[in-house]
């Protein structure tokens, strides 16, 4: 059997909880079994496909476009792609979401946990180096981040869990068929 391939982009500020989101994802998809499913995680990226790039605007969208274009190789073929950057700026998304269209599904999923809270997790100690000018143009701090306008979903992981989360995510792949 057969079937149209489809990408959930995942966009939203660094401790967002995209990753959580999109590892619990892919465990779910999983198990629903039949698909091919892979994961394209921002820092999975950063590290095997875009190590020569830094975060200025021009690599960023370097960077979301090659995985945009591996997302669309992907759903092309009738795959499943996860894909979870920052993505922080609106015009390279919409190039994203155009290229995967053409070859199948694309949701984008705004995960829109406060700055605030992210910052109040700071799992990987970031966020503080950014305050303290030890990082620059961190992205929230003192780099941008272009909020999503047509989001299919919206995402706040400050007041719901990974499984509320995900609940919402293939109800939204349901309606508009693609699961
Ligand atoms: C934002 C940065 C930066 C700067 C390093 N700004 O929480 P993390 O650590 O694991 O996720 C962040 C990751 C962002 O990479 P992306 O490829 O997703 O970004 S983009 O979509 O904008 O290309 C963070 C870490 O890299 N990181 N420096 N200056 N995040």
């Amino acid at each position: 059997r057969l079937h149209q391939g489809f990408a959930i982009f995942l966009t939203g500020l660094s401790g967002s909880g995209k990753s959580t989101i999109a590892n619990a994802l892919l465990v779910k998809l999983m198990e629903m079994g039949g698909r091919t499913i892979t994961l394209l995680d921002g820092d999975v990226v950063r590290k095997h496909l875009s190590s020569e790039l830094n975060f200025s605007k021009e690599h960023r969208d370097i960077n979301i476009r090659r995985i945009g274009f591996v997302a669309s190789e992907i759903v092309k073929n009738g795959g499943i792609a996860i894909c979870a950057p920052i993505a922080p700026y609106t015009s390279v998304r919409r190039e994203v979401r155009s290229m995967v269209s053409s070859k199948g599904g694309f949701i984008e999923v705004h995960v829109s946990t406060p700055l605030e809270e992210c910052e109040k997790r700071d799992r990987k100690g970031l966020y503080a180096k950014a305050r303290a000018g030890i990082l620059k143009g961190f992205t929230g701090i003192d780099d941008p981040y272009e909020i999503p306008e047509n989001p299919e979903l919206r995402l706040d992981t400050s007041n719901q869990t990974p499984d509320q989360c995900i609940e919402q995510i293939l109800l939204t792949l349901a309606e508009l068929g693609y699961i």
